[in-house]
Parts: C-alpha cells; structure tokens; sequence
C-alpha cells in the first residue's frame, strides 16, 4: 500500500466523524450506521473522557465500529492511540501535539493515514515536513465537546494557513453545525470534522447528509 494521495485525502475529509461511546446517547454502532447512510467521508474512533472505555472494551467497540466502517468501505481511524490503530490495522491515526511526534508516530505506521492537530502556522509547517496526511485545525467555534478545548480561532485561522502557503489537507473542528460549515469550507478547508453535530442529531442521517451538501 501507498500514502494516500492530497487528492484521495481531500475527499475523504469533506464529512469526518468522529466519535466514542462517551458522545453517544444510543449504541454507537447504530449511530455509525446511520452517519454512514447519511453519507459521511471518514470515521474516526476517539475514545476519550472522564467515562471512556479503556483495555478490552475499548479494544472490542473498536473492533465492532471498525467493522461497520469495513462493510461500507469508510476509513477507519484511530484517535491518540497508535498501538491500538496497529493492533486493529486500522487505516489510520490522528495525534495532536500532546502526543508522540508525528516523524516517530509515521515510522511506526508506515504508509496508513496519519492526521495531527495543528493550531498555529509553525504546528501546520511542522506537521507537513514529519509526514502528516492531513492536519485538522480547531476548534474553528467554541464546543462544549472537549473538555481542554483552546479558545475558538474562527475560520480565518484556515484562511490565514492558506495564504501563507500551507496546501496540506485540512479539515476544521470544534462547534461545526449545518448553519456553519460552509463558512469553513468557504475559508479553505477541504472538509468538515463534527462530533455533536451528528452524534446528539435527533435524525443522525439527515444531519449528515445535510452538512455533507454544505461541503459540495
Ligand atoms: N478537537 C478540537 S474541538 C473538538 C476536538 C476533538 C471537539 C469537536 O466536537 P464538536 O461537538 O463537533 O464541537
Ligand atoms: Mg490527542
């Protein structure tokens, strides 16, 4: 297998979910079920919080999302923990800055999706030269989603990256909804990342098909 091209990467970051059992109302798979019918691009696996799975459990909902993502031929990514998205052969891992260094992280993962949060112009720089697929930048609004969430940068924190030169897939993340995620594509994004938006949804499909047309 090859590194996903930029080209490959921008489509599969338009609709990227992401999500864990602490997010979820219902069971996670049946929300993953419909996110998928409803048309999103990517999934990742983010278990993380105060009621987060850990050890086996967190090992077994992996496994079961993994393979709903496999049936539907979506990506699967695994977030923060790189030895779980090795032992699943997941299709990838999103880190941030907390986390290993992205050069050690993509040795370790060869050519699987390696995503990194990036909040300044100098993390995107850094990010593109340790061999990052793409960087997602956030939060763009403010969420009550994470818990040590920075302050919101709007989207012209996309829009100020692209001018300086920054063409590494972006996707943006933090308080993205329907009535907002235009303004975030409109900024240079290539795609949207939502956990609420879709997760706490009364119609989980309709929320995703809806912010995936706002990414078209
Ligand atoms: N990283 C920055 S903001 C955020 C993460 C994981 C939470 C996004 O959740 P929501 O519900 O889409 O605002
Ligand atoms: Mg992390």
């Amino acid at each position: 297998m090859a590194r996903v091209s930029a080209n490959k990467m921008r489509e599969l970051l338009k609709v990227y979910f992401i999500m864990g059992s602490v997010n979820c109302k219902r069971k996670p798979a049946d929300v993953l079920e419909e996110a998928i019918a409803g048309g999103i691009t990517l999934f990742q696996y983010r278990e993380k919080g105060a009621w987060a799975l850990t050890g086996e459990e967190k090992w077994r909902l992996g496994k079961e999302l993994q393979a709903i993502c496999q049936k539907h031929h979506i990506p699967f990514i695994v977030n923060d923990d790189v030895d779980l998205a090795i032992e699943l052969d997941a299709d990838g891992v999103h880190i941030g800055q907390e986390d290993e260094p992205a050069d050690l992280v993509r040795k370790k993962i060869g050519d699987k999706i390696l995503g990194v949060s990036a909040h300044t112009i100098e993390e995107a720089q850094k990010a593109v030269v340790q061999g990052a697929d793409y960087i997602g930048v956030g939060p763009i609004f403010s969420t009550n989603t994470k818990e040590d969430a920075k302050k919101p940068q709007g989207p012209k924190l996309i829009e100020s990256m692209r001018k300086q030169g920054i063409d590494i897939p972006i996707v943006g993340i933090g308080g993205i909804n329907i009535a907002n995620a235009g303004q975030v594509i409109a900024s240079g994004a290539d795609g949207i990342s939502v956990i609420s938006a879709i997760c706490l949804a009364d119609d989980v499909k309709e929320s995703a098909a809806q912010l995936k047309k706002e990414t078209m």
